[in-house]
């Protein structure tokens, strides 16, 4: 296949949500980034880059919200080389070393997230996230009896996803419609989910409908726990930026809109939940208080400080 055509490919997937959760699509694009510079063919330096930052943008395009996608992107595309095969080399075990490490990050939000599990926990979670998966899983396979409740996440159901994946690993679970999250919050010992963005100020993007959950769980005394690696950060919100919430198709809510002349549906697909409803987010270098967000960027994300582009 031809090198532009593989990205625009995954592009797609990315956009349709055939490839979705903050931490694959970031994977899938460090993948398709290394595979484009495998196949490209460049007279030049000079076109060697152009040609890298064309398919970055092609990718970047793809799910606004994402920081997981510019983090990676800019993780991958980090070399300074002036020869093509050495900045191919370079692109290729960025990638490589990305892909490794952001699995590796899942594995460990797990073995620190689930300290904070107990046996006999009722936890609820939200959309499909894997790193909140991780945490969950581990509790379960470190021999923690647990029940798990999972709302259905309209409008795309990833709640069916993550009711399948917990099936799998045998653990109790019970599904509910989003909006019986206040009739069952008295039961719950734990909310976790996952993150597609974390601001400087420790605030969450996440699935549409976390930040009511958040406020739920609030009013109930309920933890509150964000798993998220640390490129779910966003590097820009130091510098003042705000988060752009996607906005994706009516015909995700309501497939037949056409029929109504005087109705707009609104599909916003992530939410704002403030820090001060966050009792800890776990990230592979240690579970942390939202207000710790800040140093987080500093120490692992700095790059987009000194740069402001
Ligand atoms: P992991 C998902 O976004 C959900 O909002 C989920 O909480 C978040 O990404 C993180 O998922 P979407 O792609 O990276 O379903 O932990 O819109 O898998």
């Amino acid at each position: 296949m031809n090198p532009t055509d593989q990205v625009m490919e995954t592009a797609q997937k990315i956009r349709s949500m055939e490839i979705r959760g903050a931490g694959r699509i970031a994977i899938a694009a460090a993948a398709s980034m290394r595979d484009f510079a495998l196949a490209l063919d460049a007279g030049s330096i000079e076109q060697f880059n152009s040609e890298i930052g064309r398919a970055a943008g092609i990718l970047l395009d793809t799910r606004p919200t994402a920081v997981s996608l510019s983090n990676a992107i800019r993780m991958v595309t980090k070399y300074d080389s002036t020869d093509v095969e050495a900045a191919r080399r370079s692109v290729i075990s960025n990638a490589e070393s990305f892909i490794d490490s952001s699995q590796r990050a899942v594995e460990r939000i797990g073995r620190i997230g689930s300290r904070r599990i107990r046996d006999g926990y009722t936890i609820l979670t939200h959309c499909n996230s894997m790193a909140a998966l991780s945490v969950i899983s581990t509790a379960h396979r470190s021999g923690k009896g647990i029940r798990v409740i999972a709302t259905e996440s309209r409008p795309r159901y990833q709640g069916i996803t993550t009711i399948g994946m917990l099936e799998e690993l045998g653990i109790q679970t019970e599904l509910i419609v989003d909006s019986a999250v206040r009739s069952v919050m008295n039961d719950v010992d734990i909310v976790v989910v996952g993150a597609d963005v974390i601001t400087a100020g420790g605030s969450l993007v996440n699935k549409i409908g976390t930040a009511q959950i958040a406020l739920c769980a609030h009013e109930a005394r309920t933890s509150f726990m964000v798993a998220a690696e640390t490129y779910k950060f966003s590097p820009r919100t130091i510098l003042g930026e705000m988060v752009t919430i996607e906005e994706r198709g009516a015909e995700e809510v309501l497939p037949d809109i056409s029929r109504y002349k005087n109705v707009r549906v609104r599909n916003p697909a992530f939410d704002v939940t403030p820090h001060s409803y966050i009792d800890l987010i776990c990230t592979e270098v240690g579970a942390i208080p939202p207000e710790m967000s800040y140093l987080i960027i500093k120490e692992r994300l700095g790059w987009e400080l000194d740069e402001e582009s």
